[in-house]
């Protein structure tokens, strides 16, 4: 059966126009998008995939994508401007050894090193709770992730929603919520994921890797509200005592996860994965052994800043 898109029935399998079968991942939010060719679909297939994302609130899983890394290139760009575009500062310098040599708008995820001992990609890449570049005032949007190789089982990815978890709040946590700021720091992942200090410490004299954000943001595209705090970025909230700071970020932190909260996505080869980081945050299991490879790519958009 079609539905014309402007009569969307509820989360529940369904076709619209262009034969793609849309079906939920979770009963609140992702979608699984069949029978997409993103490569040759040109803007009807990106936009229509765009819209499904954002109605699935921000998590959209498109099967069977084995994109040539330029093509992929020009589907991320249906969801924004993209980090490592030549007017764009690198997401930071710790991380260019892992861009792609031919397209620095592709940042790499690999467990697997190359003839020459250089890593493929980054090893254990998001291996804690985040959402992609927080700590810059224009943090990220869409991330899109290319799974080019998966190990047999492991490597799952599990993914947050933010916005459930605001609005499961009462409406008195709300209101003390409502006027916080926090500060995102790229330093503290730098801390507990990196150890390459001296390129860090670089990278932070420009202060393009720290920005002040609202703990809780509103949507541009839907409207809707979500926390905006994550443990990978997020140093202190602004105006409390760091004891007072902590309380209230490890209450944040553990009501986030709350079981109801999130997907874990077990992944296919050629899945591409499509996560809004205004609204969800996430998290990469490397739970795989180094003899099983696992080779991603990665294209991050540039969001707008959190309001
Ligand atoms: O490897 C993954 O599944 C996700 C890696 C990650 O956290 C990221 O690309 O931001």
């Amino acid at each position: 059966m079609k539905f014309p898109r402007a009569m969307k029935p509820e989360r529940s399998d369904r076709e619209i126009t262009l034969d793609l079968t849309i079906k939920p991942l979770s009963p609140h939010f992702g979608t699984e998008i069949l029978g997409a060719n993103v490569s040759a679909g040109g803007d009807n297939v990106a936009l229509a995939v765009r819209q499904a994302w954002l109605d699935a609130g921000g998590l959209a899983v498109v099967r069977d994508q084995d994109l040539a890394t330029d093509r992929h290139i020009a589907f991320a760009q249906h969801f924004g401007p993209l980090f490592g575009n030549p007017d764009e500062k690198p997401l930071q310098d710790t991380v260019s050894i892992y861009m792609h040599p031919d397209h620095p708008e592709i940042y790499r995820v690999s467990n697997q090193v190359d003839g020459d001992g250089k890593p493929k990609g980054r090893k254990g890449a998001g291996t804690y709770w985040h959402s992609d570049v927080s700590f810059r005032e224009r943090p990220a949007g869409a991330s899109i992730l290319s799974a080019k190789q998966i190990p047999p089982s492991g490597g799952d990815t599990i993914f947050c929603d933010q916005s459930r978890a605001y609005e499961a709040l009462s409406e008195t946590m709300k209101a003390i919520l409502a006027p916080l700021h926090a500060a995102h720091d790229f330093e503290v992942a730098a801390h507990s994921q990196y150890t390459s200090r001296v390129l860090v410490t670089d990278d932070l004299e420009g202060g393009t890797n720290r920005a002040l954000h609202p703990i809780v943001r509103t949507h541009a595209e839907t409207g809707r509200k979500s926390l905006f705090v994550n443990p990978g970025f997020t140093s202190h909230i602004q105006g409390f005592h760091r004891d007072e700071s902590r309380a209230l970020l490890d209450f944040l932190y553990a009501h986030c996860m709350r079981p109801e909260f999130l997907y874990r996505h077990r992944w296919q080869e050629y899945d591409l994965v499509i996560w809004d980081n205004r609204c969800l945050m996430h998290y990469a299991i490397m739970d795989y052994p180094d003899d099983q490879p696992r080779y991603m790519e990665r294209t991050t958009c540039i969001g707008d800043r959190p309001a």
